[in-house]
């Protein structure tokens, strides 16, 4: 219905470089979230979290850390997901580790093809098995969207590739964190990416890049998911994201005035929030301010969809 969230916890580590992010969904609730929702004039359907997935290495698959597990919580999230877009409320996914992100649009493509992804990363994620040197599958998101790498997981859903790169903006990774291969494949796809150097640059608005964003792929998707990492915040601003970018990314009130410019577009379709890592918080303060800057960018999204519509 319009105007109902539903909420999904999906509390697995399995495609990244340690504990911690499993405890991401419970922390989320406990600081809030639904009820701040609630105020900002949703009707929230929590949908409970899927199985906790906790973090270990793969010593048998170093190039492809946990590939089996990451694939079944790929398809456990396209599942969850389905059903929620098919009682026609707005997913809103909290991981767990960036990998979540391919079952989203797995179950978004399955129903509307010309679903775009807007991913505000701190990281292209365009690592794949063949050139890796962590094996971390959370660096790999983009490309197995792009339909490269490991086909247990670029060939999960109902198409391949799930995303032509032209299905895809990229907003506020930092470049210094692209690799060779990753260049090469951003090259050759041609990928659409506004770095945090651009975002931020002197005489930049970013707010202003933000709408460029959305709009660029609202040109010729009538809706998309927007990924949110917490990773594309400056880790010395806000030092809650699993992997850090210190003195790297966008500062905090940045990336909530992008994230809530994002939230604005009538497109908005999903919302992902992953590598939230409550150990790196442990007295909950930047756990709250995330709550806040969820409830105000998603009050803004319902604005924009019209409250009595
Ligand atoms: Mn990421």
């Amino acid at each position: 219905m319009a105007g109902e969230i539903a909420l999904l916890g999906v509390p697995s580590c399995a495609g990244t470089h340690g504990p911690g992010q499993e405890k991401a969904p419970a922390a989320l609730r406990d600081a809030g979230l639904i009820e701040r929702l609630t105020a900002a004039g949703w009707k929230v359907a929590d949908h409970g979290d899927l199985p906790v997935v906790p973090f270990r290495t793969d010593p048998a698959h170093r190039t492809s850390q946990n590939l089996d597990r990451v694939a079944e919580v790929v398809e456990a999230v396209a599942v969850a997901v389905g059903d929620i877009l098919d009682e026609g409320a707005l997913p809103l996914v909290v991981g767990g580790d960036c990998t979540i992100t391919l079952g989203v649009v797995a179950a978004q493509i399955a129903r509307h093809p010309w679903t775009g992804l807007l991913y505000f990363d701190g990281d292209l994620d365009l690592s794949v098995p063949e050139t890796t040197r962590s094996g971390i599958l959370d660096t790999m998101v983009l490309s197995h969207l792009l339909g490269e790498g490991a086909p247990e997981l670029y060939g999960l859903g109902p198409r391949t590739p799930l995303l032509p790169a032209s299905g895809i903006v990229a907003f506020g990774h930092d470049p210094a964190e692209l690799n060779a291969s990753g260049r090469e494949r951003m090259t050759r796809h041609g990928l659409r990416a506004h770095p945090c150097t651009e975002v931020t640059a002197p005489g930049a608005d970013p707010v202003s890049a933000a709408r460029a964003a959305r709009e660029e792929l609202a040109a010729d998707h009538d809706r998309f998911v927007l990924h949110f990492d917490v990773d594309v915040i400056d880790s010395v601003d806000f030092p809650l994201a699993n992997f850090p970018h210190f003195n790297e990314g966008l500062p905090l009130n940045v990336a909530r005035d992008c994230l809530t410019e994002f939230c604005s577009a009538p497109q908005l379709a999903g919302l992902v929030v992953t590598e939230v890592n409550p150990d790196r918080d442990p007295d909950g303060a930047m756990v709250r301010i995330l709550v806040d800057a969820l409830a105000e960018a998603l009050g803004g999204a319902l604005d924009a969809r019209g409250r009595h519509a």
